[in-house]
């Protein structure tokens, strides 16, 4: 088989296992990239999540032999719950993201391209690939971009034409010189919502994002959440759809096809309440297999303590005040001394007078007394 009938091959063989777009594209460097990262690494913008070694990111050489190719693809994911959660009116809810719906993606788009190689090295068995997902070197978006997978869209997402934005990207490189796709038009025209919409003015014009106002970056952190953008995360749990969600280009954008991502409603969109007593054990078999969990239980439980403050919860007022005083985390101290002034139920406020007389942690300490100022404000 020549690379010309191996091209055509692999793309029906990407079709038969579920990958909804592949496109191709050259392993030269990404050199605009190297350059965008290096000015987001200096202007404080990036989340601390990307790979750090800017030649790896942009040189696909240095990460596979005599690589000649990039093969990308294109996976998507559901923009609506078949089902809503049920339960009794009254109850709160969180939200994950739509990029958290049902099996974790990596393990998903990992399989499907662990297929390909298979299909490639039986038909070319001297071929050398290498796969990535997200946690790889590349930029996932930028290979898409340039393999005709979508365009370059203002919300920094890629969005195709077929799927809306709503699409999971990973990546081949290999050694086989396949021909590149053509890359895309921009189709954002004079379009500004995703720019108007974000809640914290994290995209700082189109095509920038400052990651360190990102909700879709805050819910992952592992320390307090700055209270500019407390009251800003809503209800979400884990990540932010916003940019997405407002998109037109998204309208009618289902994506129900895919089996592995369908959600359930309960993990979705879970009740707010049982997350705060959830042990390790119980967050793992629970949530385990969603995306969402990769940061472990204790920033989704910060999370709802902050959606608990938004929906002004006063049924979680007990439950908080026992945590006040007897959980070990002081971000999650500190955040319900924050979410107990919120709610500003008296019981709260005097729960944090008592725990000012015994609290030593100096930054829980700074919560309860802002707390406290705020009730002060409001009288
Ligand atoms: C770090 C990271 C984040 C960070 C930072 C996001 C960001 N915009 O940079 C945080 C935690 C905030 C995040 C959030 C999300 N993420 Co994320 N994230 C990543 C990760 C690991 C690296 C991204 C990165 O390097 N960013 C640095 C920027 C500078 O580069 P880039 O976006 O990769 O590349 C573009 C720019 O460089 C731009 N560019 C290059 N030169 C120039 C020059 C000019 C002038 C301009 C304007 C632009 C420009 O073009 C490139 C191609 O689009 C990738 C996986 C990967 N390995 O690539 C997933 C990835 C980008 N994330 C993804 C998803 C789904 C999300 C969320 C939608 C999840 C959610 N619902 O909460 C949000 C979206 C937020 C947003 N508006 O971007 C998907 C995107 C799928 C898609 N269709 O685009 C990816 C590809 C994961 C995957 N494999 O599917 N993410
Ligand atoms: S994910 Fe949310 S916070 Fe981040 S840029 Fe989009 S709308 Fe703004
Ligand atoms: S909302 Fe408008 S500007 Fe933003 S990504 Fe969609 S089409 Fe582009």
């Amino acid at each position: 088989m020549n690379a010309v009938q191996l091209q055509k091959s692999v793309r029906d063989y990407a079709e038969s296992i579920g990958i909804d777009k592949i496109g191709f594209t050259t392993a030269a460097p990404f050199r605009e990239l190297k350059n965008r990262l290096k000015r987001q690494q200096e202007l404080g913008y990036q989340s601390g999540f990307e790979e750090k070694d800017l030649d790896k990111r942009t040189e696909p050489a240095l990460l596979l032999d005599q690589a000649e190719s990039i093969i990308a693809i294109a996976v998507a994911y559901p923009s609506k719950m078949a089902d809503s959660p049920r339960g009794k009116k009254g109850e709160r809810r969180g939200i994950f993201c739509r990029a958290s719906w049902g099996t974790d993606y990596h393990t998903v788009l990992r399989e499907k391209l662990r297929l390909l190689e298979g299909f490639i090295l039986e038909h070319a068995p001297a071929a050398r690939v290498r796969s990535m997902v997200d946690t790889g070197e590349l930029s996932d978006r930028a290979v898409a971009e340039r393999a005709g997978i979508g365009w370059s869209a203002k919300n920094c997402s890629i969005i195709t034409p077929e799927f809306g934005s709503y699409v999971y990207l990973g990546e081949m490189i290999t050694n086989i010189p396949f021909a590149p796709d053509v890359p895309m038009e921009d189709e954002c025209g004079d379009c500004t919502l995703c720019l108007d919409v974000c809640p914290t003015g994290a995209l700082i014009q189109g095509g920038q994002l400052n990651a360190q106002r990102c909700i879709a970056f805050l819910t992952q952190t592992k320390t307090p959440i700055p209270e500019e953008f407390r009251t800003r995360i809503g209800n979400r749990l884990y990540g932010c759809d916003t940019c997405q969600t407002v998109c037109p280009k998204n309208k009618g954008k289902h994506n129900l096809h895919q089996q592995a991502f369908q959600p359930d409603p309960e993990l979705a969109k879970p009740l707010l309440q049982p997350i705060l007593s959830l042990s390790n054990r119980e967050f793992k078999e629970k949530f385990g297999h969603v995306s969402g969990s990769w940061r472990g239980k204790n920033p989704i439980q910060r999370n709802a303590i902050i959606s608990l403050a938004h929906f002004k919860d006063e049924s979680a007022v007990p439950e908080l005040i026992v945590m006040l005083d007897k959980d070990p985390r002081p971000v999650i101290r500190g955040t319900i001394a924050w979410a107990l002034g919120q709610i500003g139920v008296d019981e709260g406020f005097a729960a944090i007078k008592e725990a000012l007389l015994k609290e030593e942690d100096l930054d829980v300490r700074a919560e309860l007394e802002k707390a406290t100022d705020s009730r002060i404000e409001k009288v």
